[in-house]
């Protein structure tokens, strides 16, 4: 969580300097679901992503400097510098994507754990997408085929109320995502998405349902973006956060206090782990800025044409 934090944070300044392309949505107060997540994944299990990938990628284990340079679109990067933001893919830490086509990635996680099954693995494919997501009719679609089919997918809706700049209020009198799955009969719950260790233990329980063959689950996580829709959104369509509420919902201060508390680690210990988030992040930044961008031999050498 701390180093999905402070590569974000670095991410936001970089943007301001003009050195990221294209558009970035940061995820800045959503890290524990990424975190608690994938953090009981192997990297055998796949996961799938959207427009605000940068939390998922990080905690799914993809390099920081190689996704730094992705997202300046830089030939070390990722995917060569070619995708940018919404476009990361590490496969060999099973990040298998993310897409700007909101809800696109539904139906690609059930192709993966399709392909487990037909393969006799054990393992489990993750979908994250958005409360707003979870409106478009390819949700339903895909909820249809993975409990028909018995897929071990499972569906982690990061519900932060807003789609773009409309509350959820404005889209549907559904107030929980985890209700319309309702008809289905599957396992589903809600969260706080603020909380690390109450989505550790929601999420670790449909994990080991799904290894086993139990099939699909949904999981809601009740989150809040700190920052605009998108980075540079003016974001004058909600209700700045105080301080004091903030701190009371932050998730990396409330697992750290927990942490604290029960002795799992020390002050000076915890200081020390968030310093060396932030350089860390800063070596990424340094290796990715040496990094040249794409020639355009790269870019045709990709491109098929029949
Ligand atoms: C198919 C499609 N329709 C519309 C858009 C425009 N769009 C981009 S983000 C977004 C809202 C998504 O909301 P949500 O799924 O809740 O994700 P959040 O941004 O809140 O994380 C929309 C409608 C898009 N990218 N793709
Ligand atoms: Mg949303």
């Amino acid at each position: 969580m701390w180093r999905i934090r402070a590569f974000e944070e670095r991410l936001a300044q970089l943007k301001r300097a003009d050195e990221v392309p294209g558009l970035i949505h940061l995820s800045i107060g959503g890290e524990a679901v990424a975190a608690a997540v994938c953090g009981q994944l192997r990297d055998t299990d796949v996961v799938y992503s959207g427009h605000r990938p940068h939390g998922h990628v990080i905690a799914k284990g993809a390099a920081l400097p190689e996704t730094m340079a992705e997202l300046m679109g830089r030939a070390g990067g990722l995917c060569q510098g070619l995708g940018g933001s919404m476009h990361l893919v590490d496969t060999e830490h099973g990040m298998f994507g993310a897409t700007g086509v909101v809800g696109g990635s539904l139906p690609l996680a059930l192709g993966s754990a399709l392909a487990a099954r037909m393969r006799g693995e054990d393992a489990v494919a993750v979908v994250f997408f958005g409360d707003g997501a979870a409106q478009s009719g390819i949700f339903a679609e895909s909820v249809n085929i993975a409990v028909l089919w018995r897929l071990p997918v499972i569906l982690v809706c990061e519900n932060n109320g807003f789609a773009e700049f409309t509350p959820r209020s404005a889209h549907t009198t559904v107030e929980r995502v985890s209700d319309l799955v309702a008809p289905w009969a599957i396992p589903a719950a809600t969260v706080d998405g603020n909380d690390a260790e109450a989505i550790w233990a929601q999420f670790g329980e449909m994990l080991r349902r799904a290894r086993d063959g139990g099939g699909p689950a949904l999981l809601e996580a009740l989150t809040h973006r700190l920052r605009g829709h998108y980075e540079g959104d003016p974001d004058r369509y909600r209700e700045a956060l105080s301080s004091e509420e903030w701190q009371r919902r932050d998730p990396i201060a409330r697992l750290q206090s927990a942490a604290l508390a029960r002795g799992w680690f020390g002050e000076d210990e915890a200081k020390t782990a968030s310093d060396d988030a932030a350089s860390t992040v800063d070596e990424a930044v340094a290796w990715a800025r040496q990094s040249p961008p794409p020639t355009p031999e790269l870019a045709s050498s990709v491109v098929y044409a029949a």
